[in-house]
């Protein structure tokens, strides 16, 4: 599955830790776009869709949660709580983010701006897209 645990260097000293993001030195794709998922809820689950040209990469910078990831083939799950890593998610990968802590702030980065028509939030579509893909 194209997922990747991306460790991302913790300058730290008795001041506190920073973490710097660059394109194509630790984000392996030209950063377009960055949103973060806030003042989640224990039970809610978010996601459930795919994109088709999209990469990401997330980074829990407080708290917990996990993903729940899907090629179409495997499903795994990642926890994420170290805001020294960062979850590389592909295109064509099903999402679904859940168990979030109450202190969990989730940063995206993504490889394009927002746009809706780059989703697919059906899983038959998404599994049917996959077929579809591979067989070209
Ligand atoms: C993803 C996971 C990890 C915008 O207006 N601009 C944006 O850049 C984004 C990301 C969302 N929105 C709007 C669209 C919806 O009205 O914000 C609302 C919530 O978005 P959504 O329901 O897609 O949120 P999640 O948490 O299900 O998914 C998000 C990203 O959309 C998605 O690309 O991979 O986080």
């Amino acid at each position: 599955m194209n997922v990747q645990l991306i460790p991302l260097q913790s300058h730290g000293d008795s001041r506190g830790s920073l973490v710097s993001l660059e394109t194509h030195k630790n984000i392996p794709f030209d950063i377009k776009r960055v949103y973060y998922i806030f003042d989640t809820e224990k039970n809610v689950e978010r996601g459930f869709h795919a994109h088709k040209d999209l990469k990401q990469l997330a980074i829990v910078v407080s708290g917990s949660c996990r993903f729940r990831l899907d090629d179409g083939k495997e499903r795994i799950s990642v926890y994420l709580d170290n805001p020294s890593q960062g979850l590389y998610i592909d295109s064509c990968i099903w999402r679904e983010m859940y168990d979030f802590s109450k202190d969990c702030v989730l940063v995206v980065l993504a490889s394009n701006h927002y746009d809706e028509a780059d989703y697919i939030r059906d899983y038959e579509q998404f599994t049917r897209y996959v077929d579809e893909s591979s067989s070209k």
